[in-house]
Parts: C-alpha cells; sequence; structure tokens
C-alpha cells in the first residue's frame, strides 16, 4: 500500500510512505506507484505514531452510578463505591465493558493500553478476564496489565497474597497506592514490597503515588530513590503524584535532584485529577496537578493518561487522548505554540516510553502502525478536534471515521 502526502509529526513538507508486509518500508517525497499498488492519497492530512492511553482503569469502565453516584466527588467515596461494585463482578460484566470502551478507545487512534486491575479481590474477578481479553484482542490493541490493590496491600487482607498471584496469573507491572494505606509506615513497607516483587519476576512498576491533595505525602521520594537503587530506574513510573502541587518549593527543589537522578516516569492524568483533587479546599481552591512543566525541564519522561472512562471516579469520558492533552496543557500553562504543537508526544512517544514499547514509532523497518489525523498539524488538530481518519496496525486498518459536515445558513 502506498499512503501519499502526509505530513509527518508536524513536518511542514509531505511525503509519502510505503507499507509492505505490515511494515514501513519507504518514508520519502514523491514515491512512484508500482503496477497494481494500492493508493490512499490524503492530500496533506498529519500522521502519528498510535495514541497509547498509558494510564487507564478499564476494570472499572462504563459503570458510573453503580450502584450509586459519587456526589463529593472525592478520591475516597469512589475507592468506597467500587467496593460494592465490585462484589457484583463476573467475568462476563467485565469483558462486555472493556470490550466497549476498548473500541471507544480504538475509534479515537488508541492501539496500547496500561491499564490499572484492582487486585484487591479474593477471587481476581476482573484481573482474569483482563488477562484473557488481553490474548483475545492482541491483534488490536496491546493491553499491558498493572497488578493495582485499590485497597491497599499492607491494609488490606491478604494484600501481599494477592498481589503475588496477580503476577502469577499474568499480571505485567506491579503497583501500589502508598497515600491509601492506613498509616505513613505501610505506605513506605508497600513501595519497598512492590519494588522487591517487581525485582523478582523481572516487572515494570507504576505506582499510584500521592494522590492526595496532603502536601506531607512524600512516598514519591521513596519511590524514586528505591528506583535509583535497586536499578529498576525507568522501569518505574510514578502516576497522579498530585501532592506535589502542594509542596513547598524549598522541598519540591531537593525532591527534584532524586528524580532526575532516578530516570523514573510520569503520568499525570489531568481530567480526574481537575475533578477529584481540592475537595477539601475552600478558596483558594488547589489545581490539584503534578508538575508537569518542570518534571519535562528536570529531564523526567512525562505522559498523560486517561484514567477513567465513566466510572466510580469520574461521570464523563469519551476515550479520546485530544481530551487529556486539552485539558493538561490549560491546567498546567503549557499553551506556548511550540508546546502545544509538541503536546502529542505526551500520548505518543512518552507513553511509549512508559510503557516499555519497542519498535513503536514512524520509521522504516517498524511495523506500519500509525493513525491519521484530520488535520495538517497538531495545533489545529487539538484546536478542532480533529477527528483520527484512519487507525493502522500492522498494515491492517482497525478504525476509520467520516469527518462531520456542518452546514451554515448564513
Ligand atoms: N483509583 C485510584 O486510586 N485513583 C484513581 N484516580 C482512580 C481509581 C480512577
Ligand atoms: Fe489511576
Amino acid at each position: 500500500m502506498l499512503i501519499k502526502n502526509v505530513f509527518l509529526e508536524n513536518a511542514k513538507e509531505a511525503v509519502d510512505v510505503r507499507v509492505k508486509d505490515g511494515k514501513f518500508e519507504t518514508i520519502a517525497k514523491n514515491i512512484t506507484k508500482k503496477a497494481g499498488e494500492n493508493v490512499l492519497d490524503l492530500g496533506g492530512k498529519l500522521m502519528l505514531p498510535p495514541f497509547i492511553d498509558s494510564h487507564m482503569h478499564l476494570d472499572s469502565v462504563l459503570t458510573a452510578g453503580e450502584p450509586v453516584w459519587n456526589l463529593s466527588g472525592t478520591l475516597f467515596e469512589g475507592i468506597e463505591i467500587w467496593s460494592k461494585r465490585k462484589q457484583t463482578l463476573t467475568a462476563d460484566d467485565v469483558k462486555s465493558r472493556v470490550n466497549r470502551a476498548v473500541r471507544m478507545q480504538a475509534a479515537h487512534g488508541i492501539q496500547h493500553i496500561r491499564t490499572h486491575v484492582d487486585v484487591t479481590d479474593e477471587k481476581l474477578t476482573a484481573l482474569k478476564a483482563i488477562v484473557e481479553l488481553r490474548e483475545e484482542l492482541k491483534n488490536f490493541v496491546n493491553i499491558q496489565i498493572v497488578a493495582f490493590p485499590q485497597e491497599g496491600i499492607m491494609s488490606y487482607k491478604n494484600g501481599r497474597a494477592l498481589m503475588e498471584r496477580a503476577i502469577a496469573e499474568g499480571a505485567d507491572v506491579v503497583g501500589a497506592i502508598p497515600h491509601f494505606e492506613y498509616t505513613r509506615e505501610y505506605g513506605v513497607e508497600s513501595v519497598n514490597f512492590a519494588i522487591e516483587l517487581a525485582l523478582k519476576h523481572n516487572k515494570l512498576v507504576d505506582i499510584h503515588c500521592d494522590e492526595i491533595d496532603d502536601d506531607a505525602s512524600r512516598f514519591l521520594e521513596t519511590v524514586a530513590t528505591r528506583a535509583y537503587e535497586s536499578g529498576l530506574k525507568s522501569k518505574v513510573t510514578a502516576s497522579h503524584t498530585t501532592a506535589m502541587g502542594s509542596y513547598n518549593n524549598a522541598y519540591a527543589y531537593k525532591l527534584f535532584r532524586i528524580l532526575g537522578k532516578s530516570d523514573i516516569n510520569f503520568v499525570s492524568n489531568p481530567h480526574i485529577n481537575t475533578h477529584i483533587q481540592g475537595r477539601t479546599d475552600t478558596y483558594p481552591k488547589r489545581r490539584g496537578l503534578t508538575r508537569v512543566k518542570e518534571l519535562l525541564a528536570n529531564g523526567n519522561n512525562v505522559s498523560f493518561g486517561y484514567d477513567c472512562i465513566q466510572d466510580p471516579w469520574y461521570p464523563l469520558g469519551t476515550g479520546n487522548m485530544l481530551d487529556p492533552v486539552h485539558m493538561g496543557l490549560h491546567v498546567c500553562q503549557m499553551m506556548g505554540y511550540e508546546e502545544i504543537l509538541n503536546s502529542y508526544k505526551l500520548v505518543t512517544t512518552n507513553a511509549a516510553k512508559t510503557l516499555s514499547l519497542k519498535n513503536y514509532g514512524i520509521k522504516k523497518g517498524n511495523p506500519a502502525s500509525f493513525i491519521i489525523l484530520d488535520a495538517t498539524n497538531f495545533h489545529e488538530a487539538l484546536s478542532t478536534r480533529a477527528p483520527v481518519l484512519y487507525s493502522y496496525k500492522n498494515g491492517n486498518l482497525l478504525a476509520s471515521t467520516q469527518p462531520a459536515k456542518t452546514q451554515i445558513t448564513f
């Protein structure tokens, strides 16, 4: 197949791309069509590597309002509601919701998802169902599973054993939630446990870390130090880290030294954290996001995740990664032209680094996985909320969208 006239990652001049046997064969200007070759002439559209959702709770998608709506908007009420909904989980319930959500995501050009699956469940119902789906859907979406102890490792009955079982069942990544543990000591212990478990089984680590507006919640320093000392370094990710929005600058200054040395990744989830943080504030009300701009300047890898699609923590959500980019740039005040133009990296290449993906990106020899947006560059794509016209994985079409046509009457 020959794809003509695309702007590769904001390039000013269009190129053509030849795909053969599911791989990128040639990327050059004015490639001549071979006899019988399929041609897709895009007439100047933006081509990007596929979108990645580096932080999503698939097990709880599309359960908002079940059994009740989260009225306080807090993380803690969300956990309480989920704890009830969790008791009614069946494999069919999980699979049918996840199948729907993954297709919503695919429609918006997502081809890789790191999902946190709650393993504080004696039966591990959601984990087992999503391990099966990972296999069933592997030609369409790459699902990476985090063993996520929503109700704690130290503070939940058999918490440690459940984590071990989740790894044995096939989880790819070890999670933890230190700020939710009963004590600071349990929190530190849970981080140490997660690092040791990852070392033992050669797994990645992704910790829900300091997702609270408590300026004394400082598990991130432990995560970074353990990542550094264990040598796991960039195999470790700290998700949310919203307390960093409340730290005093003198402490943050000290903290950034070990963050840099540790080379850990960060995932910020702009929608959910602007919604659930600051809930105990009156005014001034904190924004509750981590320090994205400063982390990037510090050399740390940062990506944006969606986190939730209509669940106990967040009542809305479409799965379109332009949503968190749009919200994140506003809240983090990253609205310079170049920042907007390059912000696609927060949901593509930076996220690929967090997921430790191999052979990701548009270059000769890599799998022909890419998306085409209805825009000429990412600034325009974000401004207009451009649809993903085509999503191709390994040279196969996964999803296509016809742009809506509006008629103005004046
Ligand atoms: N669980 C959690 O601990 N934090 C979140 N943001 C969500 C679930 C969505
Ligand atoms: Fe999360």
